[in-house]
């Protein structure tokens, strides 16, 4: 449980500047770093409305839904007409059942503004909400039973044990191995491939890296479209290879997790954060590019978990009021029931968790839908000398149509042409 302390000392940093150096670390799903910065903001002006909301969201988000409604009361005495405040005050709320409080706060709301379409959105879902059970979308396997919402959800009510065919890649359907490498993905889910890839190549990539200033990396998600440093490493030869021995497709790069400390992302597979016509068509990949320290909270896996039923976005977003799909943060701000959920089913089957602790140029390649995570560090910032990089079958990422194949010093291969932006002050 967190404790506030008014604290005085003063090291010239603003409670403003702090809000927005927390406010990136929480989109980009660093929940603890997030909360330090709120945390230090709140000892430095308790009074400050942003500051309360803050805490308040990561405060729900850590499961501490009656300290996150104090603060959240707090900022909305201060500045009653921000219509954010009045939205998350609502949804916690609604996430512990108190559905006539939150239509009570909408209302009030709506009395002195009775033209916010927003607010009344929230109302007339939270009516809804507390009154219909929600019926599970179209798209959704017919299988799927209707639930309620609620965040008391399990396992076995957002995964599908079988998803179709052609979500499937030829191994995940049973075909043959050709080679040990094949068998061992067919069974595992994971291969850890020791002293994959050559020093200079992680030179190369490293001597730009060292160069930003940021221990969590770049919060662009796409770098590889700036630097072809990270195109090089990230379509290294023998991975392009591999994968395509792996997947029977060719595989086209689209997201890179640069930080060098552990992203101390909870316990989850990988397929329900993509479209759903990508399946199993989904690769990603943990490359050290040092020796990996046992304090730094290393990636954490369950071999052959990626045969267990397979989490599906529809089915989890189906417990959580409905604009929560709109909103791009809906990974991070589900994270820990997810996490809950997992670590259940890891309970009910005595499952064993491996740590990778890794030597420099070890890879790991893991499965769509294994279920793995970034564990949290025994000493807080320890560094952890990583490149992780996301790739899509180039024939199943259908929303991402700009391809491109690039050629290089150590390779060649594909990469999705996407345009993402990254902000100057991320830019050397
Ligand atoms: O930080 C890690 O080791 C795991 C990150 C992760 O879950 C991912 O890249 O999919
Ligand atoms: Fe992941």
């Amino acid at each position: 449980m967190l404790t506030i302390r008014k604290q005085t000392t003063d090291t010239g940093v603003t409670p403003q500047q702090l809000n927005r150096e927390g406010e990136l670390l929480f989109e980009r799903g660093e929940l603890e770093s997030a909360l330090e910065k709120f945390v230090h903001a709140y000892e430095l002006d308790p009074d400050e409305p942003e500051t309360c909301n803050n805490l308040a969201v990561c405060l729900w988000q850590n499961g501490e839904p009656a300290q996150a409604l104090l603060l959240l009361s707090r900022a909305i005495e201060r500045n009653p007409h921000e219509q954010s405040y009045i939205i998350n005050g609502g949804q916690i709320l609604c996430s512990v059942g108190k559905f006539a409080e939150a239509e009570g706060l909408y209302q009030s709301h709506l009395n002195d503004h009775p033209d916010d379409a927003v607010v009344r959105g929230y109302l007339q879902q939270t009516r809804d909400q507390a009154r219909v059970p929600v019926t599970a979308p179209a798209t959704v396997c017919a299988a799927a039973s209707q639930g309620e919402v609620t965040r008391d959800f399990s396992f076995a009510d957002i995964t599908l044990a079988d998803i179709p065919d052609e979500l499937r890649t030829a191994l995940d359907k049973g075909s043959e191995p050709e080679t040990e490498l094949q068998a061992q993905w067919q069974r595992d889910g994971v291969l850890l491939l020791e002293k994959f890839l050559p020093d200079d190549l992680i030179e190369c990539y490293s001597e730009l890296r060292a160069r930003l200033k940021q221990p969590g990396g770049w919060r662009c998600p796409a770098p590889y479209l700036y630097y072809d440093q990270i195109k090089e490493i990230g379509l290294y030869k023998e991975l392009t290879a591999m994968y395509e021995h792996l997947m029977g497709n060719p595989m086209g790069m689209h997201l890179n997790l640069t930080g060098w400390v552990s992203t101390e992302r909870k316990w989850h597979q990988d397929r329900y954060l993509n479209p759903s016509p990508v399946g199993n068509h989904y690769v990603a990949v943990w490359m050290a590019l040092g020796d990996i320290h046992p304090d730094s909270g290393p990636f954490e896996f369950v071999r052959g978990s990626h045969r267990w039923p397979s989490m599906e976005q529809d089915l989890l977003l189906r417990h959580y009021p409905a604009e929560m799909r709109l909103r791009d943060s809906w990974p991070t701000e589900t994270q820990y029931d997810v996490h809950r959920i997992c670590e259940e089913e890891m309970a009910r089957r005595g499952s064993q968790v491996e740590q990778l602790l890794a030597k420099k140029g070890d890879v790991l390649i893991w499965h769509a839908n294994l279920m793995h995570r970034g564990s949290k560090p025994n000493v807080p910032g320890t560094p952890r000398k990583a490149l992780i990089c996301h790739y899509s079958s180039i024939n199943h990422r259908v929303d991402m149509p700009a391809k491109k194949l690039f050629q290089g010093r150590w390779g060649s291969g594909w990469y999705f042409d996407l345009t993402v932006a990254m902000s100057d002050e991320e830019r050397i």
